[in-house]
């Protein structure tokens, strides 16, 4: 049984188990993955789990709009995994880079959970490659698994610059080992090259909906009533750089703060079943106001009541 650090204060709703936590007493864990090695235009998502763990001390842990608050659950951060990239002659599977660090990821995951494999984590990015190894351990956890893609861009590449393990092909990789009875519900997505809308719309098994809180309540609503697993990927780029201008790749045009914080707190409140969740691609030194890593502690707060629900 694992034995778990915080990894800050108390008074911050990241870390807010005591060291010692078993992981069989609590409903939901933590993990970091600061690395941003594959981005295609700006760094700093590497600072995405410190800057969380940071700023979620200058927010409530009582959420109004749910009335619920964290200070009664029980989750735990585990800390960041070892996010180096293995070369060609570590001995860990993999073509390029970007596919053995995957299989590193992947590794620890698995270890770390090792004592409650069917605990729901919430994965703190990180660039958007770092969610490959939850979404493929949810994947083959999960034969009809539903994954929510929020995000301003499709990442359906085949690879970036030779790499097919990059955050611009994270989607595109996870559809390599999807099954026939995954899907993928994307929502705020806004670019892409057209082969990967022309992939996505060929693809039955993905949906791009409309970029309004009816379209996803709706389509949340509809998931949670059947009873399926959910899995949530949020790249806080879907939501518009005005709101979060600390990401690497900003898009304009994008969702709404308050309507990604609905669509979130809706998972609090349907009768549904997420087995986990991973938000990527906060950057906070590309901010220097601080409000993008608030933002994105405001969604952490949401998921984690979700997780923990
Ligand atoms: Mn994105």
């Amino acid at each position: 049984m694992s034995v778990v650090e915080p990894s800050a204060g108390r008074e911050r709703f990241l870390g807010a188990l005591p060291s010692g936590t078993q992981l069989d007493e609590v409903q939901a864990a933590l993990l970091g993955v600061p690395f941003d090695g594959a981005v295609t235009y700006r760094g700093g998502a590497s600072g995405g789990p410190a800057g969380l763990r940071a700023a979620s001390d200058s927010i409530e842990t009582y959420c109004p709009k749910l009335d619920e608050d964290l200070e009664d659950r029980r989750y735990v951060d585990l800390g960041d995994l070892d996010c180096s990239v293995p070369d060609a002659a570590s001995g860990i599977a993999g073509e390029t880079p970007g596919e053995r660090l995957c299989r590193s990821l992947r590794t620890q995951l698995d270890a770390r959970l090792a004592d409650a494999p069917a605990l729901p984590v919430l994965g703190i990015g990180g660039d958007h490659l770092v969610a490959y190894p939850f979404l493929e351990r949810m994947l083959e956890r999960h034969a009809d698994l539903q994954i929510i893609h929020i995000d301003a861009h499709m990442d359906l590449r085949d690879e970036w610059e030779g790499e097919p393990f990059n955050h611009a092909s994270v989607l595109g990789r996870a559809r390599d080992v999807m099954g026939p009875d995954h899907r993928v519900h994307q929502w705020g997505i806004r670019s892409g090259e057209r082969s990967e809308y022309r992939m996505a719309r060929e693809d039955a098994r993905f949906e791009l909906l409309a970029p309004t809180l009816e379209a996803i309540t709706a389509r949340v609503t509809a998931l949670c009533s059947a009873g399926l697993p959910l899995y949530v990927t949020l790249d806080v780029d879907g939501i518009d750089p005005a709101d979060i201008p600390g990401t690497g790749t900003p898009e304009p045009d994008g969702l709404a703060f308050g309507a990604v914080e609905a669509a979130l707190g809706l998972l609090a409140t349907r009768e549904g079943r997420v087995v986990g969740a991973d938000i990527v691609e906060l950057a906070p030194a590309l901010d220097p106001t601080g409000r993008s890593s608030v933002a994105v502690a405001r969604l952490a707060r949401t998921l984690l009541l979700v997780l923990t629900r």
